[in-house]
């Protein structure tokens, strides 16, 4: 992530805010979430500066306990954390489940595989940016430890090949269709990049998969948020 104070506000009359920082790896994903289902004009994006640690302070932390972004706040003030859980509720909410799964098949295949990439990719990557790097600056990272963050990283290579091995053999993270699963392993493509965790050369299956992402109009969308969101860019 980089830093900015840019806000990127993305539609007219929004019905829904999220508060999250314009280039995060894990607000990549809700916002790519909204994307596929056009929601993101629903929206107006509430910035909270990482790297000043606002998402510590006490003001945020009322918002979200855990002191994490995104967070999606409803119109009645319903605050609802954590990327699946915000990818559930507007999965459900428009009667259009295209990312979470329809059959009880496919929703326990599409919540496992995203737990997965969480857990064995994204997490790792998380955890290796914020203890094996500078992470948020001292100002935030008040507790590192380097070995813990190296160990992570390593973690997050070998979830590199996990979804390499995986996606070897089916088009998706979950199966045959776009899936909150592939949402999941794409911001720890995001992320990965971010802090120079390179795909290994080998895995043929992963980088396909990345590049068809990267075609869809709901990563290119993403990306342009970013883009207007930096330092310098007209808003
Ligand atoms: N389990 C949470 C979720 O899925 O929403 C994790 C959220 C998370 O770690 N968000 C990052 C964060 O708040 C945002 S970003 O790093 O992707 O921009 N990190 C700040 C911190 O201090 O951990």
């Amino acid at each position: 992530m980089t830093s900015s104070d840019a806000v990127s506000h993305v539609s007219t009359q929004p019905s829904m805010k999220i508060y999250d920082w314009y280039d995060g790896p894990y607000p990549a994903r809700v916002r790519i979430a909204l994307a596929e289902k056009g929601l993101l004009s629903q929206v107006e994006f509430i910035p909270v500066n990482l790297w000043k640690g606002e998402h510590k302070k006490a003001d945020f932390l009322a918002i979200n306990y855990s002191g994490t972004l995104p967070v999606l706040e409803l119109s009645d003030g319903t605050l609802i954390a954590e990327c699946t859980a915000i990818t559930q509720y507007l999965d459900r909410q428009d009667q259009h489940p295209l990312l979470t799964g329809v059959t009880p098949l496919e929703q326990g295949v599409i919540h496992m595989m995203t737990k997965r990439a969480e857990i064995e990719f994204l997490d790792a990557v998380s955890v290796y940016f914020h203890h094996a790097t500078a992470g948020l600056g001292p100002e935030v990272e008040l507790y590192q430890n380097p070995e813990w963050g190296a160990k992570m990283g390593e973690k997050a290579l070998r979830g590199m090949h996990y979804f390499d091995r995986v996606l070897r053999s089916q088009p998706y993270v979950a199966g045959n269709t776009f899936s909150m699963a592939d949402i999941a392993v794409t911001g720890g493509m995001i992320f990965a990049a971010l802090v120079n965790l390179a795909i290994p050369e080998e895995c043929e299956a992963l980088k396909a998969w990345y590049l068809k992402i990267q075609q869809r109009p709901s990563y290119q969308q993403w990306q342009a948020m970013v883009d207007a969101g930096r330092p310098g860019a007209k808003a």
